[in-house]
């Protein structure tokens, strides 16, 4: 029996932080290499479209981002890393999606709330119609299963509708995704701990490259609460209790474990610890990272070759999908 589908993608919008890494990219490199996926994994630079970039910029956060996976682990061998723009019918499906969904569905998106309340003077049409392209990525491979951090749910919502929506208009032709959540679904900033972490908010994340020493000053800056107890406890500890999240996720030691290690013990011992398993955790990382960004052309060859496989896959869909809806000749 063939393997289920697999598939993700991430923005190219700037360095990944903790969240992007315990929500997702820890997840996808443990699901290639369980062996049980046929695993796609996507950089979606026309989902990063709707920010607003530079030309040269965009360009380097692609081979930027591309140098995350593969220092992350993610192997070309084992999983089809392609760029989204790359394989055109991405957009073309969006469209006849986006043909599918209501204005009412999209408005409601609490990503799109949230970004056009903050980009108020450049509200794209892109970023209300971006689940209507994320709908597109997912669809389009058939995946069975997608590994999302918990802000990408609702989005996951909304592909799974116009699966339905589509296969009971035009017949059967696209699987309902489900999403993978890890344990870490939701990585707070270290400076407002209510507040998910954010690329947008770089002075609340911990970055994947962040040398030891910055790693050590912004823990050792980070919110924690009153009081002196290291405690899981969201509502009335939401630093110290992200903060714990975090060990945990990268140290596999569970939280009742940390709390008893940590009892008696003050807030400024476990952060000087922590400090120092974000910068073991993620040295080679570093040294990899670096060394596949002195050439461009490894990283490059991986894409190349990733999208044309994507494609391959991708076109036969769109094929499908315009015969369903009786735009083929
Ligand atoms: N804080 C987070 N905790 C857990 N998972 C997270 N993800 C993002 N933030 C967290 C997950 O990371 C994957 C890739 O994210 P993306 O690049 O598509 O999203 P993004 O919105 O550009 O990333 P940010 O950092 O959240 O930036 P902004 O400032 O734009 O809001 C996704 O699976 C996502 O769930």
């Amino acid at each position: 029996m063939s393997k289920p589908i697999l598939i993700s993608g991430i923005q190219p919008t700037g360095r990944l932080h903790i969240g992007n890494y315990l929500g997702a990219l820890k997840n996808f490199v443990e699901l290639q290499n369980s062996g049980k996926y046929k695993c796609y994994f996507f950089i979606a630079d026309l989902h990063s479209l709707t920010e607003s970039f530079s030309p040269a910029e965009k360009h380097k956060q692609i081979l930027e981002l591309a140098a995350d996976y593969i220092a992350a682990g993610l192997n070309p061998k084992k999983s089809t890393i392609f760029l989204q723009s790359q394989v055109s019918a991405h957009a073309e499906l969006a469209w006849i999606f986006e043909t599918l969904t209501s204005l009412g569905e999209l408005k409601r998106m609490t990503q799109f709330k949230e970004k056009s309340e903050k980009e108020k003077e450049r509200v794209n049409a892109g970023l209300l119609t971006y689940p209507a392209l994320m709908a597109s990525d997912i669809l389009l491979y058939d995946a069975a299963f997608v590994p999302v951090g918990e802000d990408q749910l609702q989005h996951l919502e909304l592909a799974r509708t116009l699966a339905r929506k589509f296969n009971k208009r035009f017949g059967k032709t696209f699987v309902e995704p489900k999403p993978i959540l890890t344990e870490s679904p939701r990585v707070m900033s270290i400076t407002h701990p209510k507040k998910k972490m954010a690329k947008s908010e770089p002075s609340g994340c911990l970055f994947l490259d962040d040398s030891p020493q910055e790693i050590k000053a912004k823990i050792s800056r980070a919110v924690t609460d009153s009081g002196s107890e290291i405690k899981l406890d969201p509502a009335k500890k939401a630093g110290i209790s992200n903060l714990l999240r975090i060990y945990s996720s990268l140290s596999g030691e569970r939280i009742p474990m940390l709390e008893k290690k940590y009892t008696g013990k003050n807030y400024s011992e476990f952060k000087r610890d922590l400090a120092e398993l974000v910068a073991d955790y993620f040295s080679v990382f570093r040294k990899k990272k670096k060394q596949l960004q002195t050439t461009h052309y490894q990283l490059q060859t991986i894409l190349k070759s990733g999208s044309a496989k994507a494609s391959q896959i991708a076109e036969k869909k769109t094929h499908e999908v315009k015969k369903k809806i009786g735009i083929e000749i």
